[in-house]
């Protein structure tokens, strides 16, 4: 019994040899690995410029988004499941397309990329803005539906509603959360850690709730407003690739812009009634193949 256990106990021990050696060989192979793979980091970390504002040598952004084609209907909305929500909102509409004449709301534009003098706009880190970006839970609505935030700043989501919500931050790049906030609840703060464009939002109690939040590594971006204008300040003098992002049509439009040293540079968008009506999008099916997602929709020009 006891020669037995005590074999017992030296094959463990070799095992456990065994073990702990292939442990250590690997985490070798491991730590090479990562003194390669960190040795690139630190490199292209290094290789980021921090942006040192210089108002003499930016400029701004702004625009008008348009609508073109035949206004689409607004869909009604039923909000009885909740009594508070329903008497706030007698005549409840859905809100994925506004548009007021022939200007369209709700429009994230922002640079995607481009060039500063002869470097590259990627190549710059920008510090990001100590203000929070705050989404409010106002009427059983997301108050604003499209919101930008960059990278790293306070994002701050509070409610002003007499009843309770559920955040359901459906994030893909950065991390998800789905929190409930009840009538006068402390604001939930959070930061984004990654760009995400666009991070789809949505309230569990009332499943017509909906709000977008663009996450960019930088300042420049707007949100058109109810008359579809838009305006970046700021921006270095450069040449760039803009992005206009609508919920309908996440592939967006992309121009180029120019912007000198204190000058406004106009950039006007204008969307058409085929393109926000492409059978796209609740969240889901196109969101699943993320692959096919931007071939798929740029073909619906
Ligand atoms: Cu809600």
């Amino acid at each position: 019994m006891h020669s037995s256990r005590a074999r017992f106990l030296v094959a463990l021990f070799a095992a456990l040899c065994l073990l702990a050696f292939a442990v250590a060989c690997s985490r070798g192979v491991d730590d090479a690995e990562d003194a390669e793979s960190s040795g690139d980091d630190s490199a292209e970390v290094a290789s980021l410029t921090p942006y040192k504002p210089n108002p003499a040598a930016e400029g701004s952004i702004a625009g008008t988004v348009s609508f073109s084609g035949a206004v689409p209907e607004k869909v009604p909305i039923s909000m009885t499941a909740d009594a508070v929500c329903a008497s706030a909102n007698p005549d409840a509409h859905a809100e994925d397309i506004v548009v007021n004449g022939d200007k369209l709301a709700n429009v994230l534009v922002y640079i995607k990329e481009g060039k500063v003098g002869d470097k590259n706009f990627g190549g710059f880190s920008f510090a990001p803005v100590a203000q929070a970006a705050t989404l409010d839970q106002k009427g059983c609505h997301y108050v604003p539906h499209v919101i930008g935030v960059q990278v790293n700043q306070p994002f701050s989501v509070t409610n002003s509603d007499p009843t309770a919500h559920n955040v359901n931050v459906d994030a893909r790049q950065n991390e998800k959360f789905n929190q409930g906030q009840s009538p006068g609840a402390a604001p939930i703060n959070k930061t984004f850690k990654r760009a995400e464009t666009v991070i789809p939002v949505k309230c569990n109690q009332h499943p017509w709730m909906r709000a977008y939040v663009g996450v960019l590594q930088h300042p420049f971006f707007a949100v058109s407003d109810a008359s579809g204008k838009f305006e970046i300040k700021g921006v270095p003098a450069g040449t760039y690739t803009l992005v206009a992002w609508h919920e309908k049509y996440p592939t967006g439009i992309t121009q180029t812009v120019t912007v000198g040293a204190g000058a406004p540079a106009a950039s006007d968008f204008s969307f058409t009634a085929e393109q926000l009506k492409a059978e796209n999008i609740e969240g889901g099916a196109l969101r699943a193949l993320p692959a096919l997602e931007f071939p798929m929709l740029g073909m619906h020009h």
